[in-house]
Order: C-alpha cells, then sequence, then structure tokens
C-alpha cells in the first residue's frame, strides 16, 4: 500500500519534469501565432528588420554585458531594462507601434513591421 503510494508520487514527479507547462491553445487563428527571437549582442539588434503579425510574440534576448532596451519610437511598448541574460516579451497587437531603439543607445535602432492580419 505505502509502496504504491511512493510510486505513483514518483510518477506524477516524472511526468511534471517531462511535460513542464505547456499552453493549451486551442483555434486555428491561435494555432498561427508565432514567435520571434531579436537577439541584442554588439550594441546591435539581430535582426534588424523584423516582420510580424498580430497575435505574435517577440522576445528580446540581451547578450552584451551593458543593459539595453526595446523600445517602440511612439512609446506604445517598452520592454524596460535587459541586463545581460535578460529577455523580455512583448504581444504584438493592433495597437503595437513599429520601429524601435535602445533607450540607453539610441543609436540601436530596429525596424518593426506589422501585419495586422495574420497571414502566416
Ligand atoms: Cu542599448
Amino acid at each position: 500500500m505505502k509502496r504504491r503510494f511512493l510510486l505513483r508520487r514518483a510518477a506524477a514527479a516524472i511526468a511534471a519534469a517531462a511535460f513542464p507547462l505547456v499552453p493549451v491553445w486551442s483555434g486555428a487563428a491561435i494555432a498561427k501565432r508565432r514567435e520571434h527571437r531579436v537577439e541584442i549582442g554588439d550594441f546591435e539588434f539581430s535582426p534588424a528588420a523584423l516582420e510580424v503579425s498580430v497575435g505574435d510574440t517577440i522576445i528580446w534576448v540581451n547578450h552584451d554585458i551593458t543593459p539595453h532596451t526595446a523600445t517602440a519610437t511612439d512609446g506604445s511598448w517598452d520592454t524596460g531594462e535587459l541586463a545581460n541574460g535578460a529577455e523580455a516579451r512583448i504581444a504584438v497587437t493592433a495597437n503595437t507601434g513599429s520601429d524601435y531603439f535602445c533607450a540607453f543607445h539610441p543609436v540601436m535602432k530596429a525596424l518593426l513591421a506589422i501585419s495586422k492580419s495574420a497571414t502566416h
């Protein structure tokens, strides 16, 4: 009895480790959502131009020792300060502004084109 209980707990622990929280999405439109990764390194955003759709997520990762931000030129969104190794994500909405820059180093700029309809 006791051994069976322990085995069950062990199985549950293994299952939890093997299947971490995976968001469950339903609907064809939602299934088209994509994630876009922007690497920050050597004071540059890469890719420097990105095309996304409403519903997508953009993730910025800072590989520089220096902190950076990704800040919308029109002020509609801001990752805030990203320390070395930190990442931030923005969900793209119809109100998400396009191009962005680093608030600490305004020469760091990138282009962001947003398709209002999910085409991919
Ligand atoms: Cu910067």
